[in-house]
């Protein structure tokens, strides 16, 4: 069984097995949790990921897709970079975000994470509204096999917090 934790606060700061970046498909950084990532964690994340985009994502990692670096000066292990839908208002693209959850949870099998933080995806820049960026994230994550033992949502604001705290009663 895996646990499902809440906590308020900051994604960077947790020490956990692997960190969920909200990346985007260049893997090159950007603002929002992705930005704090890189920022907190040190080059070494950005050197990484440039070296995954030579070996294997020249056209950017795909919507939906997880690939981890390491987690330079986090207190983690790893970084599970996935790339988030931007919403959409005329097109249903729960499929991808469902699949950045699954995906991302099965990276962290992969790589033996116990314990694995993840932010609210596309909850942000990409325009996803809360309600439902936290539905599909909680469903998807109490739906997906997995050998962690604990998956942590982190929520910067006392909002998200309390509509993924709704979502998981
Ligand atoms: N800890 C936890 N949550 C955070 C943090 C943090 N340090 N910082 C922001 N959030 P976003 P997206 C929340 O925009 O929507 C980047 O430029 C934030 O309040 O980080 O998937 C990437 O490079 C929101 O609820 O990710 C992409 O271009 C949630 O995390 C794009 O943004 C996700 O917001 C991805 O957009």
């Amino acid at each position: 069984m895996t646990r499902i934790e809440l906590v308020r606060g900051d994604i960077t700061q947790q020490s956990v097995d692997a960190i969920v970046n909200a990346a985007n498909s260049s893997l090159l950084g950007g603002g929002g949790v992705d930005g704090a990532i890189h920022r907190r964690g040190g080059p070494e994340i950005l050197d990484e990921c440039r070296k995954l985009r030579a070996s294997h994502y020249g056209k950017g990692l795909r919507t939906g897709q997880a690939v981890a670096t390491t987690a330079g000066r986090l207190d983690a292990r790893w970084v599970i970079h996935t790339v988030g839908p931007v919403y959409s208002g005329s097109e249903d693209r729960s499929d991808l975000l469902i699949s950045c959850y699954r995906e991302s949870l099965r990276v962290a099998d992969e790589l033996g994470a116990r314990t694995v933080a993840f932010p609210a995806v596309s909850a942000g820049i990409y325009g996803w509204p809360m309600e439902d960026a936290a539905r599909v994230a909680v469903e998807t994550v109490r739906a997906t096999e997995t050998e962690a033992e604990e998956v942590r949502f982190v929520l910067l604001d006392e909002g998200a917090y309390t509509v993924f705290a709704a979502q998981l009663r």
